[in-house]
């Protein structure tokens, strides 16, 4: 049906050309209108996708295919202008332009209807065409889109025709009932889309999980530990502040209910385990300080947590590994995969299959239901989030995602130390200055860590006592500052094994930087 028709019929007053004219109502209420339509669009959307799939929702989907595209330096510039606030400052953009979109739609579709629902349908298929490319996408993907844009459509259609019928009598209080009513209808939908997905997502799954205590707890933390300066970087990483480092644009979206985990290849005997299988089992919570083989000397992806978990070694036990069996490989629900040395899961060292962080169930971002930790490995060869399968077999037989992109296929992690107070390029008087940080050689243990002056001799740092050797400890040095001008400050540490820590610099690629860390700071 024409739409140049339908506002005619609607009551627009007919003007000498046959067009209707335009009616009182200033452009701004049309404005308002396009808006209105693109707010339900968004809600409608929401809402469908609160029944067929949170991952759907047409924000979601475009979203996550502009992170796909954007070129790295964009990429660059976000995280390092707004760090992990990158994907709010998206949304908040992605808002803004479809809210001038809208506007305009709705200005046209004063004159001419058609030309409004043009841009709302092209808004509907950007979001289709994002839906159907999206890596997780299936037939009902793109019904968000659709059902919304459809809506956004009729919104507009409905508002237009009702502000072309107000006339100069018809005051602005009607307009405004009649946005008002459209604002309503959107935020309700929209809110109840939240609602949906809130419920029906692994997060009301993570809600719903009572811990077990653990049969086998963690160590107290010993006194002593946090002893400042202020700016020395906590013994304990809270979970909202652990680093988070994987492939996956949209965090993996799994229940515990639906997961389940196959141990298999060179066994003799295959298992399969549920979460509720894990749930009854003795676990074990253990401080394990994780280390991102792409940290640079003195970067932070490195933290520190309390992790509950079911021994690996008890597991891989069960299912008695063959003879010539030299590695785990270990893959995701979103098909990362790592490769583990099956030596370094049964030597009696803590690596465990982990379903809590810090006291709860496993935030989703850190691998909800269920991942691997173990100690002393960089979790690229052992980390594996949305564990789902663990398949015992060789490194001459097969290789995992980062060693097919140039990695190590092995990757212990090296002995580190980093200073965190002062800051590079501070100011500081002359005096009792206190410098401190962390340093780590997970499964070997921190033996010393000393600090150099200016390239002078180095001396021992104060060592605060740590839970274990697979954490990282802090230390905190004594530095009596004289000498005004540019002072520079280095650290190494030595390992449980008696090893220090190479000044070699190695870049991260292939298996772990290397070198000292050091800053440059003002003495006044
Ligand atoms: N499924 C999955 N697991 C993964 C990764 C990934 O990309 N996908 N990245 C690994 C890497 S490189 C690291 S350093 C750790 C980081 O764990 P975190 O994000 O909980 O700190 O997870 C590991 N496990
Ligand atoms: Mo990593």
């Amino acid at each position: 049906m024409s739409t140049q028709q339908d506002v005619t019929a609607a009551g627009g007053q007919e003007g000498s050309a046959g067009r209707p004219t335009p009616s009182r109502a200033g452009r701004g209420w049309f404005a308002g209108a396009g808006v209105l339509s693109a707010a339900l669009t968004l809600g409608v959307g929401q809402l469908t996708a609160g029944i067929v799939s949170p991952s759907a929702a047409p924000l979601v989907v475009v979203g996550g295919a502009v992170i796909d595209r954007v070129p790295p330096w964009l990429k660059e510039f976000a995280i390092r202008s707004f760090g992990t606030n990158d994907k709010l400052v998206l949304l908040l953009t992605m808002g803004a332009v479809i809210a001038v979109l809208a506007a305009v739609a709705g200005v046209l579709a004063r004159r001419r209807l058609g030309a409004g629902l043009i841009v709302v349908g092209a808004l509907g298929l950007v979001g289709v065409a994002a839906a159907v490319t999206r890596p997780d996408s299936s037939p009902l993907s793109p019904l968000p889109s659709v059902l919304g844009a459809g809506a956004g459509a009729y919104a507009l259609t409905v508002l237009t025709r009702r502000l072309l019928r107000t006339g100069p009598g018809e005051g602005p209080q009607r307009r405004a009932v009649l946005l008002g009513a459209a604002a309503a209808v959107a935020g309700a939908s929209a809110g109840g889309g939240q609602l949906l997905i809130r419920t029906r997502s692994a997060e009301a799954s993570r809600d719903a999980i009572v811990l077990p205590a653990p049969a086998d707890p963690a160590p107290p933390l010993p006194a002593g530990i946090d002893p400042g300066p202020s700016g020395l970087t906590p013994y304990a990483t809270r979970s909202a502040d652990f680093y988070r480092i994987d492939t996956a644009l949209s965090v993996p979206d799994v229940k515990a209910e639906d997961w389940s985990l196959r141990i298999h290849g060179m066994v003799g005997e295959e298992l399969t385990l549920t979460f509720d299988d894990l749930l009854g089992m003795p676990l074990r919570e253990r401080w394990i300080t994780l280390t991102c083989v792409s940290n640079e000397v003195g970067g932070t992806y490195v933290g520190n947590a309390r992790w509950l978990g079911y021994p690996l070694k008890d597991l891989l036990e069960r299912v008695a590994p063959g003879a010539g069996a030299d590695m785990v490989y270990a893959t995701s629900t979103d098909g990362f995969t790592l490769s583990a040395p099956l030596a370094d899961l049964t030597d009696g060292r803590d690596a465990m299959l982990a379903i809590g962080m810090n006291g709860e169930p496993l935030p989703r971002e850190h691998g909800f239901p269920v991942r691997m930790v173990v100690p002393g490995l960089y979790g690229y060869v052992s980390a594996c989030k949305w564990v789902t399968d663990l398949e015992v077999t060789t490194f001459a037989s097969k290789t995992a995602y980062w060693t097919d992109r140039g990695w190590s296929a092995k990757g212990p992690i090296k002995t580190a130390s980093r200073i965190d107070v002062p800051q590079s390029f501070a100011t500081v008087r002359a005096g009792r200055v206190p410098i401190a940080g962390v340093a780590w050689a997970q499964h070997r243990g921190v033996e010393k860590v000393e600090v150099s002056i200016d390239r002078g001799e180095w001396a021992p740092a104060k060592l605060v006592p740590s839970v274990s050797e697979d954490t990282w400890c802090q230390w905190v040095y004594d530095w009596d500052a004289s000498g005004a001008g540019s002072h520079t400050i280095q650290v190494r540490a030595t390992d449980g094994t008696g090893q220090t820590q190479t000044q070699d610099v190695a870049a991260p690629v292939p298996d772990g930087a290397s070198g000292w860390d050091s800053v440059t700071v003002t003495v006044q």
